[in-house]
């Protein structure tokens, strides 16, 4: 039976693969920080928490020692690397937090396998957001990179190391160069989310008003479960590499709100410009959303939009799911969620 180590078991992304995983039959480490409060409400909503083939455990991304030790227990094949601080806002909060456990925190685990088994493949989630200020569009594996904040300038860490541990000793060491992906397992403090969770309250009359910062932003985004399928392409490959995974389209965070009212039945107008912009319902007349300038950023990554075409010829992934289909899913899970009062 293949062993494989997920770390960031009770994010997005460490969920999803963890399922694909054991649906293809792995025995699966899935790692998880030690906090007061443990939450694996995504590994519950995906019904994987009993799997006879999921183990759980403890892991710190700064604790080198302790992947030492797991590597050695789980006698894992495939190590994928999915934990870290995420948030790009609480990285301008927290930088050298965010450098610890987003950068440094790949390096602990490319020493583990250097030390313990160089066999291993690893997989190392490095994003978009390294490309940050635009370069070229549409941005793809050898595009410049160009970080706008500590986030991204700690994921270009992880994955130079990534690159530098596959040309100095051999590792198979694959770079998964990700743009924005959703679900309804998307945490709540990212946009989409943050949208669709809002529409979802202002529909079952428990919130007033959604507030953001920039909607001018653009993002290519697709569908989580999609991804993860291609990360695990990317290890199953013959040779270690770097691969873009986008949809090769790109919307404004405006676009998005005005998709999300209308996944929920109501068509809403934008009126005003800069700091007043505001969204009004048309059949009513109420502002549904407004500009709060807390929600800038220090620096912004304006455009975002990939060409996946290297992974689509090297591995056959595609993104499938359109983003129209992807915040109804999102906005139809938040009614119900919020309606029964759980809402993650
Ligand atoms: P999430 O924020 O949902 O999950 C992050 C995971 O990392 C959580 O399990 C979190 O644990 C864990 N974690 C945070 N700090 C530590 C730490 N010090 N030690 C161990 N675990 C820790 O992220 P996603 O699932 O959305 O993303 C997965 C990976 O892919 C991340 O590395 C992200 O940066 C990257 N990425 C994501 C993209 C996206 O659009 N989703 C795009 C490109 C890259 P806890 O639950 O305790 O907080
Ligand atoms: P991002 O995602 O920074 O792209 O990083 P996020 O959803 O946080 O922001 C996307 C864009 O929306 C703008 N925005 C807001 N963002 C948030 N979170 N909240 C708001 O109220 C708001 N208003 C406008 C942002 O300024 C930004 O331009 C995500 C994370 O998953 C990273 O880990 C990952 O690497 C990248 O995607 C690819």
């Amino acid at each position: 039976m293949l062993s494989a180590i997920v770390t960031g078991i009770t994010g997005q992304d460490g969920a999803y693969l963890a399922q694909l995983l054991l649906e293809k039959n792995y025995r699966v480490y899935g790692t998880f920080r030690r906090t007061s409060s443990v939450n694996f409400w995504r590994v519950e909503e995906l019904g994987i928490q009993n799997n006879p083939n999921l183990y759980l455990a403890e892991y710190d991304l700064t604790d080198c020692t302790s992947m030492i030790r797991l590597i050695e227990r789980s006698e894992a094949r495939e190590i994928y690397n999915l934990a870290a601080q995420s948030f790009v806002g609480v990285s301008f909060d927290q930088p050298i937090a965010t450098a610890d456990i987003t950068g440094l925190g790949a390096l602990n685990i490319l020493e583990a396998i250097r030390c313990v088994n160089p066999k291993i493949r690893f997989y190392q989630a490095s994003t978009s957001e390294m490309f940050g200020k635009v370069q070229a569009v549409p941005q793809r594996e050898d595009t410049p990179f160009w970080p706008r904040s500590p986030y991204g300038v700690a994921k270009l860490f992880a994955h130079w190391a990534t690159v530098n541990y596959r040309e100095s000793y051999d590792i198979f060491g694959s770079s998964g160069i990700l743009f924005n992906h959703e679900s309804p397992l998307r945490g709540r403090e990212f946009v989409t989310r943050k949208i669709t969770d809002s529409v979802a309250k202002i529909h079952l009359g428990q919130l007033e008003c959604l507030e953001l910062g920039n909607i001018d932003a653009k993002r290519d985004w697709g569908f989580a479960k999609e991804y993860v399928a291609g990360m695990h392409a990317m290890l199953q490959a013959d040779e270690p590499d770097t691969f873009v995974l986008a949809t090769e389209r790109t919307e404004t965070v405006r676009s998005f709100v005005e998709m999300a009212f209308r996944a929920a039945g109501y068509q809403i107008e934008f009126r005003g410009s800069g700091e007043d912009e505001h969204a009004v319902d048309v059949a009513t007349g109420k502002i549904v959303m407004r500009i709060n300038p807390r929600f800038y950023r220090p620096a912004e990554v304006e455009l975002l939009i990939g060409d996946p075409t290297k992974a689509r010829t090297k591995l056959g992934w595609e993104a499938t799911t359109t983003l129209e289909d992807l915040c109804r899913m999102m906005v139809e899970a938040d009614i119900v969620r919020n309606k029964s009062g759980r809402s993650f």
